[in-house]
């Protein structure tokens, strides 16, 4: 398999970790095997549409902070097990680089692999004019019993600040509220306003999601397929200066909107049965 096609290169990588420059007429990105994490993404003529903390740590069995994790079997905490990682392993893990193709138009088409427990992964990430994100989840057919699991594409987006932004598309949605303690909350009927430390789980949504952001003169459009659960998340301050990899004032420049399967929408697969999760972002004026 060509690891080096017209716009994808390897570079010498940070902290032993792989890592790829997508450098296209239509964007350029970062790509890390580790997690197959897509690190940076910005489309010609635009701002870095992804949010990378300046403090994030690059290390094997660590997360990356920001751009796209992908959280898999499990989403959040362990149900049973605290000592092990949030969000599973599928971003802890490094992945299998499977194909790389260039399109005519300078969109990439990168497909990554890896296997976790009894599932085989394959995500597709085309990074173009849009960014298309897309995770095959595979029972083994030689699994003996169905299995459930947890996926998002835990997605940050940068933002001028949280505070001068909306989300529109979730009003009709019910959420988990997580914070301060979990509660179930009827839809609001009214856009999403940031005010404080934010994290809500919305559920029984396949609705395209709006992030519209006026300090940078443009509105981001999350569209998603095989998804009923889409997160919202800001750490706001006192959470920020709590993770280590988060710059104490980093809270105001981002906000995570995840394409999810998660809780009551988590999914189950018969041996041999696939799910696809898929996200397309665009940026519009
Ligand atoms: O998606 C929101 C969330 O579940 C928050 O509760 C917060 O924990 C965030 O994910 C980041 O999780 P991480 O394990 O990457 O620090």
């Amino acid at each position: 398999m060509k690891t080096s096609i017209p716009g994808l290169f390897l570079d010498s990588g940070l902290n032993g970790l792989s890592r790829f420059q997508i450098r296209t007429a239509a964007a350029q990105g970062q790509l890390f095997l580790h997690g197959a994490h897509l690190a940076a993404w910005q489309p010609a003529g635009h701002q870095p549409v992804l949010w990378l903390s300046g403090s994030s740590w690059f290390q094997s069995g660590r997360p990356i902070r920001g751009g796209v994790p992908i959280c898999f079997p499990w989403f959040g905490p362990h149900p049973q097990d605290p000592a092990l990682p949030a969000h599973g392993s599928a971003r802890l893990q490094e992945w299998q680089l499977q194909q790389t193709q260039a399109d005519d138009d300078g969109t990439l088409r990168l497909v990554l692999q890896t296997v976790v427990g009894n599932f085989q992964l394959r995500y597709e990430i085309c990074p173009g004019a849009e960014l298309s994100l897309q995770l095959d989840c595979q029972l083994s057919p030689d699994a003996t019993e169905p299995e459930k699991f947890e996926a998002a594409l835990h997605t940050y987006l940068q933002v001028s600040d949280i505070r001068s932004i909306w989300i529109t598309g979730l009003e009709n949605s019910g959420y988990l509220n997580k914070v301060p303690q979990p509660e179930w909350c009827a839809a609001s009927e009214q856009p999403i306003q940031f005010t404080a430390e934010t994290d809500r789980v919305y559920q029984g949504t396949a609705d395209t999601v709006v992030l519209h952001d006026p300090g940078l003169l443009r509105r981001i459009e999350i569209s998603k397929q095989g998804s009923l659960s889409t997160v919202v998340w800001n750490p706001w301050i006192d959470k920020s200066r709590r993770m280590p990899d988060f710059g104490d004032d980093e809270w105001t420049g981002m906000v995570c909107i995840e394409t999810a399967c998660v809780g009551e929408h988590a999914v189950v697969l018969q041996p041999g049965q696939s799910h696809r999760m898929s996200a397309l972002i665009r940026v519009l004026s």
